[in-house]
């Protein structure tokens, strides 16, 4: 496997995820893509992330969409096909549907995991009849063919909710917002959910909560690695840190080893030194100045920006640049 993954272009999944593993192992410092924490028990742990009281993104997210899902559905344009990136269990895309049902041609949740995409569609349809329920099952960070039924309404609204912008470096999130005006086409809207820079201790918190699930979630990613690469991780080993850097305005989230050690991965014997650190996600903070700024290089023009009463979290809406603003009187 690892011969595999040293010596030729990954082929598959599997291959792609030995390759990416053994890189960011054997580089220095060490670190592994955190697209890698959502197996089956990372996303469940991720779920139970969500309900901490630490964590206060998605709550202050969902109460936003709550309470501007009118406002939201003015921008969405009439006949529109909504495009949602990494979807997962639609449950903030169901916010818009209920305020825009009328206008949405068709929903496309898409999202790695077939399954799970499958059936959340399912449950979609009966309480959203009058929109098209296509699931696509794509890597949204790489280019991927939208269904013909979500082609043929007059245009698309892309909603990139979570704050999962956060976990692109800058240059990666500039190129997600670029590939998105291109897939999304002429007179696009994009609706993104982003994390704003707040106080430190509010940021470290969230990311170090009491009841150890941030640690688990972070911990996951060895677990899987035994159990897909043929990997002897011992998880008593490693320790989970997270912390913020105000300068880089990011979380920084690392497994530490314990003690000097060697572990074998997919064949391969990777060393550990004493607090030796895997660095497994960045979680980037933003303004909602430097996300305009950011989405403004990649072709996007602000058109409505809405936080929680703390400034905790913000949602945005942007409209492809190469389209003329509307006037009053058009
Ligand atoms: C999915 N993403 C936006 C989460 C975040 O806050 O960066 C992932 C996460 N990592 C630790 N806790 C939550």
């Amino acid at each position: 496997m690892v011969a595999l993954a040293r010596s030729r272009r990954p082929q598959n999944a599997e291959e792609r995820f030995a390759a990416d593993v053994i890189g960011g192992l054997t580089a220095t410092p060490k670190s592994l893509p955190p697209k890698y924490f959502y197996d089956a028990i990372g996303s469940e742990l991720f779920e139970r992330i969500t309900e901490l009281p630490e964590y206060y993104p998605t709550r202050c997210e969902m109460k936003i969409l709550s309470d501007h899902a009118g406002d939201i559905a003015q921008l969405i344009p009439q006949g529109s096909a909504l495009i949602e990136f990494g979807s997962g269990s639609s449950k903030k895309a169901r916010i818009i549907l209920g305020a825009a049902a009328s206008k949405l041609a068709a929903y496309v949740p898409v999202d790695i995991c077939r399954e799970m995409i499958e059936q959340e569609a399912a449950e979609l349809r009966p309480d959203f009849p009058s929109v098209k329920v296509l699931p696509v099952s794509a890597d949204i960070t790489q280019m991927f063919p939208l269904p013909p039924e979500a082609k043929a309404p007059p245009l698309r609204v892309g909603f990139f909710p979570g704050s999962t912008i956060g976990n692109f470096e800058p240059h990666e999130a500039a190129a997600f917002l670029s590939t998105a005006a291109k897939l999304l086409g002429a007179r696009a809207r994009l609706i993104v959910g982003v994390d704003l820079v707040k106080a430190t201790d509010v940021l470290n918190r969230a990311y170090n909560d009491k009841a150890g699930v941030t640690a688990k979630f972070n911990l996951n990613l060895l677990k899987r690695i035994n159990r897909e690469l043929g990997g002897n991780f011992r998880l008593e080993c490693f320790e989970h840190h997270a912390f913020y850097n105000c300068e880089q305005n990011r979380i920084e989230m690392y497994l530490a080893s314990m003690k000097r050690q060697k572990v074998k991965v997919a064949g391969e014997t990777i060393d550990f030194r004493v607090g030796e650190t895997i660095h497994t996600e960045n979680s980037y903070k933003y303004s909602v100045e430097s996300l305009a700024a950011l989405a403004r290089g990649a072709g996007w023009r602000p058109l409505a920006a809405w936080t929680d009463a703390r400034k905790y979290f913000s949602i945005q809406v942007f409209e492809r640049a190469d389209e003329r603003p509307l006037r009053a009187a058009e």
